[in-house]
């Protein structure tokens, strides 16, 4: 694998999942594959899971790692190519990329969405530019529109906890005050509907998101409905995709949130969410807190997916 950027790029879906259970049993056994390779993260945007867990992934595979956060100490960074450089941005990314790509071996990169454009974030330019430009080979930690790593770790954690072959697999919008990408919804939604599980995605009208990533999903516009019979209920928010509204909160309703009467509408379902995640907003104290709530394994996967991914890479060069 050179590139990771969606679900195409780790191919079948069931060895990957056997891969990393394999990974998981016995994390320190290709040491090697990592010697005297050096792994560089940037961050344009916050993190705390993915930083640590890919950090720790690529100590596992041997390498060393450098971790840039762009927003402090570097130059800020102009990205639009043909503007004249005399405002607050020293730097432009096309020199500061395969400047980048000389101090490393593979790079992974987190830039959000930044709802400017709706089509420089769905053609994904940051992240392209890296992969077009760095010369190295680049994992998405969070782009515009997927988060891959995430959905990766989520597929990984629904085949332990599953308790039948196909679970039914909810996923529901749930209210922030802030507007937040539509990465994590969409890249999971394609990484479950690579899967035969039963997917289903509410969340209320307008906040539909781009048909490239509902695919075959059923949409179902009443929470409660959707919620009956599930083996996974996947909670997040997002903001709205559809013109004229793209990046725009249309509704904070608490009636959203996830709560334990909705959880008991469920087939006891596991309660699962990225985070970070803000209480008695998306979710209730009593539902993350209870033994269905799967969160921290869930997060604790992303230290494997992330090391299944760099050692790909790796397994590439
Ligand atoms: C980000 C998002 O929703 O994309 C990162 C989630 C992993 N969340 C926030 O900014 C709160
Ligand atoms: N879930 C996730 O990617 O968390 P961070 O934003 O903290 O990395």
């Amino acid at each position: 694998m050179r590139n990771f950027t969606n679900v195409q790029d780790i191919g079948d879906l069931k060895g990957a999942v056997k891969e990393a259970l394999e990974v998981k049993a016995n994390r320190f056994a290709y040491q090697h594959l990592g010697r005297n390779r050096t792994l560089l993260m940037i961050f344009f945007n916050s993190s705390l899971r993915t930083r640590l867990s890919t950090q720790k992934a690529a100590m596992n595979l041997g390498m060393n790692t450098i971790v840039l956060d762009v927003n402090q100490g570097a130059w800020k960074l102009e990205t639009e190519r043909g503007v004249i450089m005399d405002g607050d941005k020293p730097e432009h990314l096309l020199e500061a990329i395969p400047v980048m790509g000389c101090y490393c071996d593979v790079i992974g990169v987190r830039a959000f969405a930044r709802f400017e454009n709706k089509e420089e974030d769905y053609n994904e330019t940051i992240i392209n530019q890296f992969i077009k430009y760095s010369g190295r080979p680049v994992f998405s930690m969070e782009a515009a529109t997927r988060h891959p790593l995430q959905s990766f770790a989520d597929l990984i954690t629904i085949e332990e906890y599953k308790r039948c072959e196909r679970p039914k697999v909810v996923l529901s919008w749930a209210p922030h005050p802030k507007s937040l990408p539509q990465a994590v919804p969409n890249s999971f939604a394609e990484w479950m509907n690579a899967t035969d599980y039963d997917f289903v995605i509410t969340h209320p009208k307008g906040y539909e998101l781009a048909p490239q990533f509902v695919g075959k999903a059923k949409v179902e516009y009443d929470q409660r409905k959707a919620f009956e019979g599930a083996d996974f209920i996947y909670a997040k928010n997002w903001s709205a995709y559809a013109d004229p509204n793209y990046g725009k909160v249309l509704s904070t309703d608490r009636a959203w949130t996830v709560d334990s009467e909705k959880m008991g509408l469920t087939n006891n379902a596991f309660f699962m969410h990225c985070l970070p995640v803000r209480r008695n907003m998306i979710v209730t104290d009593d539902v993350i807190e209870s033994p269905q709530s799967i969160v921290i394994p869930e997060a604790a996967n992303r230290e494997i997916s992330a090391q299944v991914v760099l050692k790909r890479i790796l397994e590439s060069l």
